[in-house]
């Protein structure tokens, strides 16, 4: 049979393409395509190679996963190779899996063991008598790189294994990642060095392990979780693949606290539904789950195609990367004056999300990518942050393709734009003249956590403002329902509607308040501490800096902010006009329920709570009188930690600080009621 050239061509394409990528992804750790771009090309490739067998050459990408290890490190060959994985893109592909396992094994049920499929690098580890002598990246499956040096640094890899009946030789794989925390972390510091941030927090692992230099490594909050066995020497394993994870586990090693075994395809569909649901809540990435046959003697059985096990599979998530094309770059204007840029894309699926906007945060953000109008990008939706453009594709840009412009003036006002010295962020000028900033801080008062004005949304906003029937706050309080209902997409009935919801807003705290004022650098944390020191509005409207930065948690900035905003007339005239049209609160309120049975204690909150979210355990606290901050240092006084708690409960470990589990946490607090 001849095969059309057509078809010759787009596989001598695919290959040239895929052996580019490779390298670019593997080798440099920067890649130019996404993931799920390069698995399509990888498909189509597969696809056309086994409808075409006799084009198969030995040095087709379909033939090796990876690519040859740097020269700096040492090699290592993997007696028992490192397969790769196959993939399932959607359930109709793992129930076709789960049918061939139970046609080849002649049996109508498959147990699996289930476990998330951890974003990060395969590495194997040799333990001799239970010490850790080397370890070894996957590389291209059968030869790897000498890591030994790096992986020492990790501190969830034993260098000793537990227990008393050692084997002679254990050989682990799994999976080296850089949990989110640590990943935003590494980046932020990496910016304020002047360095590139990772596009992700895979890309920051791989980046930390080929580190020649292992003290860079010891640096990087790295973690792995094992997932399987290679050398065992003499050893007799168990029956089951669970059992030889529980192993690993009594060994001291790492494995995933979110394994299971699960009975046939129904629970492994209901298993990577309730992952799906958890995945932005877990403390690292993961892009799929894998199901393995947990009966090791029907694994066997199986046996592997070309690299892959036929008894396991990754059932893959939606891709949280996709390219797409920028359009434009628009500079908005926050409620403090600041000046960011967004990307204007042309809408892509990301994740199952349709995306078509990113924030590129400021300026340097834009040098540092190199981002033009035209260009294509890479886009990337993870949790529920702004989505983010990652990089650049060089490669795809259009002739012609120019730099963004910097903005002399506001694109609202066409006031001046200042950046202070050492300061990313150019702000305008304008002030309250500026109807972006006026429009952000009404949008800012009318927030649930400052003045909770029911029905008083964003474009609704827009509106007053551009009508000009709102120019402050206290304008809002003077709107009639005529006003209101004359606006687009108001009836006569949301209009009453409104005007109740305003009418309620008035009876409000000083600290919701003052907060709502939008003093730049004042959040609620702030304005509490203000209201617990000094009590009355009049009191830190006349508070000079000496005595706010007396307050705890205001410093010089903040203490000058806040003088600053008292200090002009327009401001003090509309705090005026508010308490005029009829805002009140209990007096000194937001010590009133307040007690300070735990005045200088300091606590940290993490993971999951059952009973309430973190924010309303945080609320609890304040009202005792702690105090509650997000990072763990020797000052800290407990760790509340839910479920899921990650790498806090090692640093409190570290640090000698006492941990409360969800239940003592509850006892603490019934004991103070
Ligand atoms: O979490 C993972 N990334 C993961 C990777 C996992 N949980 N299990 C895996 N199991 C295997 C087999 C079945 C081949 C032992 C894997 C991988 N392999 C794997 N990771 C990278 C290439 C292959």
């Amino acid at each position: 049979m001849t095969i059309p050239k057509k078809t010759i061509n787009r596989i001598h394409s695919l290959r040239k393409q895929l052996h580019y990528h490779n390298l670019r992804y593997y080798t440099h750790d920067d890649p130019e395509i996404t993931d799920s771009e390069y698995d399509r090309l990888l498909r189509e490739l597969q696809e056309l190679e086994a409808a075409h067998p006799q084009t198969i050459t030995a040095d087709s990408p379909t033939q090796r996963v990876g690519a040859s290890p740097l020269k700096a490190f040492g090699e290592v060959r993997h007696t028992i190779p490192m397969l790769s994985l196959a993939n399932a893109m959607n359930a109709e592909e793992l129930i076709g899996f789960d049918k061939r396992i139970r046609e080849k094994l002649a049996v109508e049920h498959v147990t699996y063991a289930a476990e998330p499929k951890m974003d990060g690098l395969a590495v194997s580890l040799l333990y001799e008598k239970g010490i850790l002598v080397r370890a070894a990246t996957r590389g291209d499956g059968v030869t790897g790189e000498d890591i030994t040096q790096n992986i020492r640094t990790i501190k969830t890899v034993p260098l000793q294994l537990a227990g008393s009946k050692l084997p002679d030789l254990l050989e682990i794989r799994g999976e080296v990642f850089m949990p989110k925390k640590g990943f935003e972390q590494l980046n932020k510091r990496t910016i304020k060095e002047g360095g590139k941030a990772f596009a992700n927090p895979r890309n920051a692992a791989a980046g930390s392990l080929r580190q020649l230099d292992s003290a860079v490594t010891a640096r990087r909050p790295l973690d792995m979780i094992c997932y399987g066995i290679g050398e065992t020497g003499k050893l007799s394993l168990p029956q089951h693949y669970s059992d030889i994870i529980d192993w690993l586990d009594s060994l001291g090693l790492h494995v995933s606290p979110e394994r299971a075994v699960v009975e046939g395809v129904q629970q492994c569909l209901d298993y990577y539904n309730d992952l799906a649901a958890r995945r932005d809540k877990l403390p690292y990435e993961i892009d799929g789950i894998v199901f393995k046959v947990n009966d090791l003697e029907q694994q066997q059985q199986l046996g592997f195609v070309s690299r892959a096990p036929r008894w396991a599979i990754a059932h893959k998530f939606p891709a949280q990367e996709e390219m797409t094309i920028l359009r434009d770059v628009d500079f908005q204007v926050g409620r403090t004056g600041a000046i960011t840029p967004v990307a204007r894309l042309e809408a892509v699926s990301v994740g199952g999300v349709m995306v078509s906007n990113a924030t590129l945060h400021n300026l340097d953000e834009i040098r540092r990518l190199d981002v033009r109008p035209g260009d294509t990008v890479i886009v990337r939706r993870a949790g529920d942050v702004i989505p983010q453009i990652v990089s650049t594709v060089f490669s795809r840009r259009p002739k012609g393709a120019r730099r963004v412009k910097t903005p002399t003036k506001c694109p609202v006002c066409h006031s001046e734009l200042i950046q202070a010295e050492g300061q990313a962020v150019i702000r305008c000028t304008g002030g309250l003249f500026c109807s972006a900033q006026r429009k952000e801080s009404l949008k800012h008062y009318a927030a649930r956590k400052a003045m909770d004005i029911e029905g008083l949304g964003d474009k609704l906003i827009d509106q007053l403002i551009d009508k000009d029937l709102v120019h402050s706050p206290a304008d809002l309080y003077k709107l009639t329902v005529e006003q209101l209902a004359s606006l687009e997409r108001m009836g006569e009935k949301s209009a009453v509607n409104l005007i109740d919801a305003l009418n309620k807003s008035k009876q409000t705290s000083l600290q919701r308040f003052i907060y709502a004022l939008g003093i730049r650098e004042v959040g609620e944390a702030t304005a509490r501490a203000l209201v617990q020191s000094l009590h009355t509005l009049e009191a830190i409207m006349g508070a000079d800096e000496e005595v706010l930065i007396s307050i705890p948690d205001v410093g010089p900035v903040v203490a000058a902010n806040i003088t600053g905003f008292f200090r002009q007339k327009h401001n003090r005239d509309i705090v005026k006009e508010l308490i005029k049209s009829g805002l009140s609160w209990k007096q000194d309120d937001a010590s009133e329920s307040q007690t300070d049975a735990l005045q200088g204690q300091t606590f940290v909150i993490t993971g999951t709570l059952s009973t309430m979210s973190r924010n309303e355990a945080k609320e609890l606290l304040l009202q005792q009188g702690a105090k509650v901050t997000s990072s763990i240092s020797s000052k800290t006084n407990y760790l509340i930690a839910g479920e899921n708690p990650g790498s806090k409960i090692d640093k409190a470990t570290d640090l000698g600080v006492s941990i409360l589990d969800e239940t003592a946490f509850m006892q603490l607090l019934d004991k103070l009621k």
